[in-house]
């Protein structure tokens, strides 16, 4: 007992460098669960053999279940004990069957790791250590195994009873229970292990593989939700097609099952030939689900579907190589949903997203490199920096490599690893193999944590000539890596004549590997203006020393849309940090012609013009400031919106009316038209125009779909007309009982720009329709409020004391969901002394907490620590 709580007061870490390859491997496991919401049985049998040379005893990782029964080569035993999370069976010989029988509880399973039940359905989550609450077994990714399942439930409540790959048979049994047997013959880890059993229908499709394999897809949801699932099924066949064009990756099993559930700690789950989804990234229509919604469903859908090769087929050697997989992943999504719509705009999300999550993270205390060292709880490390900063090294690996050596070395890490469990090294070595390049600067980028920092600075002669481009990296400490060493960073870069605005030297990479670098442009005949880090090529903070009317040049004239739109930003961003520091106007001018051209330039993609003319967040400009004062930033960027509002007045209305409300259709041309109406709209209500309101409350009303309905809404909910309240009542009414878009009448308010919103947000947690045990209505109230810079730190700590509350709430029911909220609290360095010492304590009493999780205590003492 004693041991027990020490161990819980002090969790041990886990390190990369202890790794040790398994004592025993398991060929073949046969399952069979006796389902039952509040006893489930499981047996298993596990065909054991040890690895050569090594004298171990078996060891078997196993949480939260009653062991009934241990039986060897087919003889009860009680030779075994428990190490801890572990069932220990000494074993003489070198190969042996191992059964065992334990007993679990789905239906009080409220961290919803291993077999649960949602809304009845019984299913179940195991990356990265849930199997071991389901059955004893080696619960580590290179243990692989092929997996035979048979399960029996009662008929009447779960008539449809799914696990991995292939269906064998099915059958009835007496006492109104029925049984069936799944086989799946691709050896595979425990996280990849999946069963559902629920009353569940089915919408079917089919898609014949290159190689004329004929797949049966299903995407299984309850009766009712069964009109929602025609967006998700085509995004699955779209991503198959576009894996067998790009990768050369065709689907290998005779079934393809998806199965929506509404409690799931995140966004989908990769299980081999059962995917398991959050409901919210499967069900669509118009009427419930915005554009944003819809997109994020197929981005998912694909990335779900394209673990099948970056991450089942070849798995992970241990979870420190989660970022092989994860970020690989993700890059192969981003190439996806580019190719779906407009690519640019599909870059400028990505990197908004890197900038929001990623680069906040990498300066903060929790800042860990691609590949990290050590975790006390690995859920912790499903981070940003693991899935979008490991997406741009493989980004980066592509910009450098070129298209062609990269599929190649795509194809050679496919080819050889396939089957086996592989690490970031072995894949960085496939990718200098099939290219010849050096890798060996570039393997810093998954061993050195934190955001490097780039100055640019271009010099030349004055009327032209000769320029010179002196080129600097810092990468900044980090906890744990006082020191780092320069990385190879590829550049983009492009100059641009200021006068006849033609290009002066055509885009060029630049690698730059060392601390410093002069790069020189002979024999200019204009002046040059300096376009870098085009397409975001590296995941870098520049610095440069462009001026307002330089970064203006390019918002205008600049060919590459991001490049553009990065002009933009920082001109933008010039402007607000200004504001926020001295309270002054900056650019504002320059900022409002610059958005007045785009608005003028009939060329552009709306999509883009709604992206180009957003301001950076609250917090994004709070990161580029020394101490971050929230109502400062606020109230500079409220003045910036409202100057843009007024000046550009007839603009707004113009782009509002020119985009009339049109029949509904998810096209990229009626989505573009969406955004822009939907950002005129906002800009309108910032101008103060008397009938702002009023204008949004005839779109919330009449709109035939949730995008406008939502637009609307989010522009009355951050104002005080009256209208607000008879929107919101409205929505709710409207939609009562649909918990997807419930959640965003929750996470609308919480978001809200105005005075009273941590007031509302908790008195909205005492809503009868708010409740901790759904993740989903968890984030859209209290992770929504934590990403409100302005309302969370409101002066007096009521948001730091909500937060912490909530958390302390959360973590007895959902550890893993309470630890991915609590970031917000954890930059308190970047804060006054006012806000850092309420912030500190909140974190004090957290860690303080009797009986507090592994996954709340990491995140919580890292924090304090950091
Ligand atoms: N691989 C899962 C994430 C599992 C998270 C576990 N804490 C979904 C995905 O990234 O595709
Ligand atoms: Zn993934």
């Amino acid at each position: 007992m004693l041991d027990a709580l020490q161990s819980l007061a002090h969790p041990a870490a886990t390190r990369r460098s202890d790794y040790v390859a398994p004592a025993w491997s398991i060929p073949d496991i046969r399952l069979h669960f006796d389902l039952d919401p509040t006893a489930t049985r499981v047996r298993a049998t596990l065909s054991v053999e040890r690895t050569a040379g090594r004298h171990d005893p078996l060891r078997l990782d196993g949480a939260g279940q009653a062991l009934l029964s241990v039986t060897v080569d087919g003889i009860a035993t009680d030779d075994w004990r428990i190490e801890g999370e572990q069932l220990v069976i000494p074993l003489a010989g070198d190969a042996h069957v191992v059964t065992t029988e334990v007993e679990i509880a789905p239906d009080r399973n409220t961290q919803l790791m291993g077999l649960y039940a949602s809304n009845g359905i019984l299913c179940t989550q195991c990356e990265a250590e849930g199997f071991r609450r389901i059955t004893y077994f080696p619960d580590r990714p290179d243990v692989l195994s092929r997996y035979s399942v048979t399960m029996a439930a009662d008929k009447l409540r779960f008539p449809v009873l799914l696990a991995n790959g292939d269906p064998i048979g099915a059958g009835d049994l007496d006492d109104g229970r029925h049984w069936a047997e799944w086989n799946d013959p691709f050896p595979k880890p425990s996280y990849l292990f999946a069963l559902v059993a629920g009353d569940l229908a089915v919408n079917r499709g089919a898609f014949t593989t290159r190689t004329g394999r004929e797949v049966s897809l299903g995407i299984w949801v309850r009766e009712a939700d069964l009109a929602k699932t025609g967006h998700a099924l085509h995004a699955l066949e779209l991503a198959m097609a576009w894996d067998e064009r790009v990768y050369g990756r065709d689907y290998d099993l005779d079934v393809f099952n998806i199965v929506a559930v509404d409690d799931f700690n995140f966004g989908a789950m990769e299980n081999k030939g059962l995917n398991i989804f959050n409901s919210r990234y499967i069900l669509a229509d118009p009427d419930t689900a915005t554009d944003y919604d819809y997109d994020a469903i197929s981005t998912v859908v694909a990335h779900e579907y394209f673990h099948n090769w970056s991450g089942n087929r070849v798995t992970c050697r241990d979870w420190f190589q989660l970022s092989l997989k994860e970020g690989f992943t993700v890059y192969r999504d981003q190439g996806f949903s580019a190719d779906q719509g407009s690519a640019a705009v599909k870059r400028i999300e990505d990197v908004r997203t890197l900038r929001a999550a990623q680069f906040p993270e990498d300066a903060g205390p929790l800042a860990h490199p691609v590949r990290p060292e050590s975790y006390l709880e690995i859920s912790n490390f499903y981070t940003a920096t693991i899935y979008n900063k490991g997406a741009e090294l493989i980004r980066m690996l592509a910009t450098m490599l070129g298209p062609v050596a990269f599929r190649a070395g795509c194809e050679l890490y496919f080819d050889r690893f396939d089957g086996t469990a592989a690490t970031c090294e072995d894949y960085v070595a496939c990718m200098e193999e099939a290219s010849g390049v050096d890798l060996a600067q570039f393997r810093l980028w998954y061993s050195q944590a934190g955001t490097p920092r780039v100055s640019a600075s271009l010099t030349q002669q004055p009327g032209g000539g000769r320029a010179e481009l002196r080129l600097a990296q810092q990468v900044p400490a980090t906890p744990g890596q006082p020191v780092k060493s320069p990385m190879v960073l590829p550049l983009r870069l492009k100059l641009f004549a200021a006068a006849s605005g033609r290009a002066l030297v055509e885009e060029q990479l630049a690698l730059l590997t060392d601390t410093s670098e002069t790069i020189v442009f002979d024999g200019l005949t204009e002046r040059a203006i300096l376009s870098i880090n085009r397409g975001f090529s590296a995941p870098v903070i520049v610095e440069s020393d462009r001026t307002a009317e330089e970064l203006a040049f390019l918002s205008a004239h600049d060919d590459d849309p991001f490049a553009r739109y990065e002009a933009m930003q920082q001109l933008m961003l010039d402007t607000l940090v200004a504001g926020a520091v001295s309270g002054g106007h900056g650019h504002h001018h320059a900022v409002v012609t610059a958005i007045a051209q785009i608005l003028a330039d009939p060329d552009l993609d709306p999509a883009f013009v709604a992206e180009a003319v957003l301001l950076p967040s609250e917090s994004f400009i709070g990161d580029q400031m020394a101490t971050v004062e929230p109502d400062a930033i606020f109230a500079a960027r409220e003045a910036l919106r409202t100057e843009i509002g007024r000046q550009l007045a007839d603009q707004w209305r113009h782009a509002y009316d020119t985009a009339p409300p049109e029949p509904y259709a998810y096209t990229p041309a009626a989505k573009g038209r969406r955004r822009v109406r939907s950002v005129a709209l906002s800009y309108i209500a910032a101008s103060g125009a008397a009938d702002a309101a009023s204008i949004a409350f005839a779109q919330f009303e009449s709109a035939d779909n949730m995008t406008d309905r939502q637009g609307a809404l989010t522009t009355l909910s951050n104002g005080t007309a009256m209208e607000r309240e008879r929107a919101l009542d409205q929505f709710y009414d409207r939609y009562a009982g649909n918990s997807l878009v419930l959640d965003k009448w929750f996470q609308t308010q919480a978001l809200a720009t105005r005075d009273d919103t941590a007031a509302v947000v908790a008195a909205l947690a005492g809503h009868p329709d708010f409740t901790l045990a759904n993740p989903n209505r968890a984030r859209s109230l209290i992770g929504a409020f934590g990403a409100n810079q302005r309302s969370f730190h409101v002066a007096g700590g009521a948001g730091y004391r909500f937060l912490a509350d909530q958390l302390i709430a959360l973590d007895r029911l959902n550890p893993q969901t309470a630890a991915k909220l609590l970031p917000p609290l954890g930059r308190w360095r970047r804060f006054a002394e006012d806000r850092s010492t309420l912030m500190r304590a909140e974190l004090e009493r957290i860690v303080a907490t009797p009986g507090l999780s592994k996954d709340l205590f990491e995140q919580a003492s890292k924090s304090l620590e950091g």
